[in-house]
């Protein structure tokens, strides 16, 4: 059993119906519990600019999963839902990215964890820091909350949908 740190994208149709059904279809696995969400923040586009804005959030899991397994289930949601291919950065309906599973290293063609790009990304660190104050990069040994304040990346977010945390 492990935890991991999902990040969802989308800006492609109904963006935020995008969010809640891949959010859905996560919840319906026998073996992956949602444990907490972030809120929903509008992005502007990374790499590729010429695109429209992203929704983007993040959420944390518990699953039976091994790292390997849960990708493999990430990337057949993705597909499900009608992704299709449009170059690495492109718009896409529903884009699922493994960003940490516990403190695992893994640097192998299909997966490299913790995700390279997280630390470099506003749109993944804002909404991180909703669901993972405290938790340590592992390869940057810095906390998400450090991560953010040293973080270079002038890409704008606005809150869009926020979550109540208790
Ligand atoms: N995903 C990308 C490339 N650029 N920009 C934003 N704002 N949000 C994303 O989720 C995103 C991106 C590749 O997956
Ligand atoms: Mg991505
Ligand atoms: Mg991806």
């Amino acid at each position: 059993m492990g935890f991991a740190y999902i990040g969802l994208g989308s800006n492609l149709g109904k963006r935020f119906k995008n969010l809640e059904k891949g959010i859905k279809i996560l919840e319906s696995l026998d073996w992956l519990k949602v444990m907490k969400k972030s809120s929903v923040y509008l992005t502007e586009p990374v790499g590729y600019e010429d695109q429209s804005w992203f929704l983007n959030m993040v959420i944390k899991v518990k699953t039976d999963l091994l790292p390997f397994e849960l990708l493999d289930k990430l990337l057949e949601i993705e597909k499900k839902m009608g992704r299709e291919k449009s170059g690495k950065n492109g718009p896409r309906k529903i884009d699922l990215d493994l960003l940490f599973y516990d403190d695992q290293i893994i640097n192998t063609k299909k997966l490299t964890l913790p995700h390279p790009q997280l630390h470099k990304r506003r749109f993944v660190l804002v909404p991180l820091l909703e669901v993972s104050r405290n938790k340590i990069h592992p390869l940057q040994k810095k906390r998400v909350f450090t991560l953010l304040k040293e973080l270079k990346d002038e890409k704008k977010i606005k809150l869009f949908k926020r979550e109540n945390h208790e």
